[in-house]
């Protein structure tokens, strides 16, 4: 087993080692006589009125994506970093941004949530009343229907694990139940569908089935305990456990009670799949069930033979995840890995399984299964699902190859 000062190493080899270095089951070093470090001789620093993580990790933020660049600042993407994250939860200030009009400051005394429509009264809500209200608090995922873009495509990209696939962040969401909402609106019983609008510049809107608002979406008013960060949708966003990241209206403005779908540029023109005969589905909602290897990952190094714990998430909108297996011989062997915590329905799990590198070329991949029997599919099954050029709900099966130099390589099994 190596250690972190192993004279072969490359200066990107040492930064990813604070990454990679929990990985390895490494030997203790024989200890020596402490030293007196300096933060033990003298007192530390002051407090700071709203803390920041440790300098050392200032390395650990967001990847910004910007497609229309400074015509459009505000619309793109900023990716989750997966790959230095451990456990579940995604701290607020690295939670995936996707804005397809910027990040509205949005005044709360000023901004209000209509429910109106098929509704005996159509009422206003604003974020103070709502405060007033009982909550849920519930840990759930959030996954951009196109997440994993780069995925999708015929040809591996060498990229971090975040810059693929870090459009999808998990928080503890608080806030108002729908049917309360609903219910004190007195929804007609005819009214099956349900329209949700956001106030930002394009005020995006979907079609949301009324029975998925009822059973347990809600009016996110909290996220990890504190208010929402504009970029989540302050002062209130729509959470709809387990489906697609754009249903997960921020800036809420709107719930249009109604008898069929709207049908809505951002359910037809997009967030549909696109299948092999060219016709797209409309409504695929549940996110499918995916796993993926966080570390390591690509831009990682292994250091050299030795034992490791490969780590990674595991997820489905459709029910919980119960089991997740990992092959590092490139599908052909299967070992059940071991979860960090009983797998909850929305809510990511975390998984392990110990791995002895002998040095040799491996290849690393992660598959997962959920309690309704839906199990991950290989990158070749997915793509024959779905027309060649569907970007969307890719859930196909990650590989990373270790090559015999402890680099990792994003492949295609
Ligand atoms: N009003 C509004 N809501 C929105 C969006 C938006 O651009 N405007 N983006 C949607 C998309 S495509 C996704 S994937 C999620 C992302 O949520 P997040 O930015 O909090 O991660 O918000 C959804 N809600
Ligand atoms: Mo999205």
């Amino acid at each position: 087993v190596s250690t972190p000062s192993r004279p072969s190493l490359t200066r990107r080899t040492v930064l990813r080692q604070a990454v990679v270095g929990g990985a390895v089951l490494a030997v203790p070093a024989q200890a020596a006589p402490l030293e007196v470090p300096r933060w033990t001789s003298e007192p530390g620093g002051p407090f700071q009125s709203y803390g920041q993580p440790s300098q050392w990790e200032a390395s650990v933020s967001r990847s910004v994506a910007l497609p229309y660049a400074d015509i459009a600042p505000g619309i793109g993407t900023a990716n989750t970093p997966l790959e230095r994250l451990e456990g579940t939860i995604t701290p607020n200030g690295l939670h995936f941004i996707r804005a397809h009009a910027g990040i509205p400051q949005v005044d709360p005394a000023l901004h209000r949530l209509v429910i109106h429509g098929m509704v005996r009264q159509p009422l206003s809500f604003d974020a103070a009343t709502l405060l007033n209200y009982p909550m849920v608090t519930r840990t759930c995922f959030i996954e951009c229907a196109g997440n994993s873009y780069q995925h999708s495509l015929s040809q591996p990209r060498q990229m971090e694990l975040g810059d693929v696939h870090g459009l999808f962040s998990t928080a503890q969401w608080t806030g108002v139940p729908l049917s309360v909402l609903l219910d004190e609106a007195g929804i007609d019983p005819r009214s099956n569908w349900l329209l949700v609008e956001g106030a930002d510049a394009v005020a995006l809107s979907r079609s949301l089935p009324v029975w998925k608002a009822v059973q347990d979406s809600f009016v996110a008013l909290y996220q990890n305990g504190e208010r929402l960060r504009p970029e989540q949708g302050y002062p209130m966003r729509l959470i709809v456990p387990g489906w697609q990241g754009n249903l997960h209206i921020k800036w809420l403005r709107r719930i249009k009670a109604t008898d069929t779908p709207t049908h809505t540029r951002d359910e037809t023109s997009r967030y549909s799949l696109l299948m092999p005969d060219g016709k797209a589905q409309e409504f695929p909602f549940a996110i499918p069930v995916k796993s993926l290897i966080t570390r390591p990952s690509y831009g990682q190094v292994v250091p050299g033979p030795g034992q490791y714990w490969i780590s990674g998430l595991a997820w489905s909108g459709g029910a919980p995840i119960t089991r997740v297996e990992v092959s590092s011989d490139g599908g052909i062997t299967w070992r059940v890995a071991q979860l960090d915590d009983v797998p909850k329905e929305y809510s990511p799990v975390r998984f392990r399984v110990s791995w002895a590198w002998n040095g040799n070329p491996a290849t690393l991949m992660s598959r997962a299964v959920d309690a309704s029997g839906a199990i991950q599919p290989s990158h070749k099954e997915w793509k024959k699902t779905f027309h060649p050029t569907n970007r969307f709900h890719c859930n196909a099966i990650q590989s990373w190859s270790v090559d015999s130099d402890g680099t990792i390589e994003n492949v295609f099994v």
